[in-house]
């Protein structure tokens, strides 16, 4: 069915319907929402949970009581509604004293600040049952190479990430951090900039095991990354730990479209996965399915709604498609023709040690290149019946 239901596990950032559209060259097109009113209307159409930063529910300079009020009617409507908070993240980006970053910021006040920002924030997730808290370092990176130590950049972003998931641990909270790779986008250059640049930064953390990546759609196509490669490499990590899916078109600034109304044959190619699994690998993702997109400026408040409809839309779009295209005979042959089955056998036999492998002639010396070299591997065959699976043609 097309119809969204929670046991399809989409969830929204509050920050996403609730983005005014103030932008960097013009003020507000739509009234600010309010974030609770958010989670309702999530609910009626069909999402199962959502997201959100300290800031979208709580203002920055809020008051402790205010604070405590605005956490309680949160609350309220979580038992109201049923709607699931699935993770929590926090603004480290918004704020002039971040605008050197916060974790990696030259002033140790504000590295300090930053640091103790985030771990009442993992508080308030916890005491909300998020399990996965998200950190995107927008504002950790630089304008000018010449303004900062990169080596120890690097060193305080670890030294930061490794507190808050010591800090997870020692609660004994039921909680993981999903980093967020960004290349650039509010600044020049953000660090952390790709899904592979994380995951060699988390094999570094003294606390790694609790820490896995948050890859978002566009984020990795600003870089003319592939962003099915980037989930793939995750999961065979064991570190997909939360996904932000939106839309896309190519390099160029952060758009954050509806899931699907960018790259539309990799947005298929993303689900296929999610859904499907891999090959040698059968079995859907277990995660939410979390979108991170901007109801676009022109639109007023139905097109908010009707975006935030479009995105679980497009997804069980097209998440019936690639079902389709998995389970479609002809696409198995095609599957089989083109060796996709053959590459989980492993290179080496079973037992093979390397003197025998070196003394296999027939795997070097007489091997007959031209059958190899030859061969017809059926891509763009295979490719068209996914694509006119796609198109709703078969
Ligand atoms: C920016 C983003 C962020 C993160 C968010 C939490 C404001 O491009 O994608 O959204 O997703 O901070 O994860
Ligand atoms: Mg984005
Ligand atoms: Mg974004
Ligand atoms: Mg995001």
């Amino acid at each position: 069915s097309v119809t969204p239901s929670p046991e399809d596990r989409f969830s929204f950032g509050l920050w996403t319907v609730g983005w005014a559209a103030r932008d960097q060259f013009g003020t507000a097109s739509r009234p600010d929402l309010d974030p609770l009113e958010s989670v309702r209307k999530l609910a009626e159409l069909g999402a199962w949970g959502f997201t959100f930063h300290d800031n979208d529910l709580i203002p920055f300079d809020a008051s402790e009581a205010e604070r405590e009020r605005l956490v309680g009617r949160l609350k309220q409507t979580i038992d109201e509604t049923g709607m699931v908070c699935e993770m929590v993240t926090t603004d480290t980006f918004a704020e002039p004293i971040f605008k050197d970053g916060a974790f990696t910021s030259n002033d140790r006040r504000v590295r300090r600040y930053g640091l103790r920002k985030v771990l009442r924030n993992v508080d308030l997730a916890a005491e909300l049952g998020a399990t996965t808290f998200v950190m995107w370092g927008g504002r950790e990176g630089t304008e000018y190479d010449s303004s900062k130590d990169l080596y120890a950049a690097l060193d305080r972003y670890a030294e930061g990430i490794d507190t808050v998931a010591g800090y997870i641990k020692s609660q004994g909270y039921d909680m993981r951090i999903g980093l967020e790779p960004k290349p650039n986008e509010p600044r020049g250059n953000i660090f952390l900039p790709t899904i592979g640049h994380a995951l060699a930064f988390i094999d570094r953390l003294d606390n790694g095991d609790v820490v896995g990546v948050n890859p978002e759609t566009g984020h990795e196509q600003m870089a003319t990354l592939n962003y099915t490669h980037g989930l793939a490499e995750a999961l065979w990590c064991d570190k997909l730990f939360h996904i932000d899916l939106n839309g896309q078109n190519g390099p160029m600034y952060d758009q954050d479209l509806v899931f699907g109304h960018g790259n539309l044959i990799s947005a298929f190619f993303t689900v296929d996965l999610l859904e499907n699994g891999f090959p040698s690998k059968p079995g859907a993702y277990q995660g939410a399915r979390h979108f991170d997109y901007k109801p676009s400026r022109t639109e007023h408040l139905d097109g908010v709604w009707d975006s935030a409809a479009a995105n679980m839309q497009m997804y069980l779009l097209l998440k019936q498609r690639a079902v389709a295209f998995r389970q479609d005979p002809e696409v198995q042959e095609a599957m089989a023709q083109s060796g996709i089955l053959e590459l989980a056998e492993p290179t080496l036999a079973e037992g093979e040690d390397l003197a025998a492998f070196l003394a296999d002639r027939t795997a070097y010396e007489d091997l007959d290149l031209t059958g190899p070299s030859e061969r017809n591997y059926g891509f763009v065959r295979l490719h068209q019946l996914a694509v006119e699976h796609l198109m709703g043609a078969r």
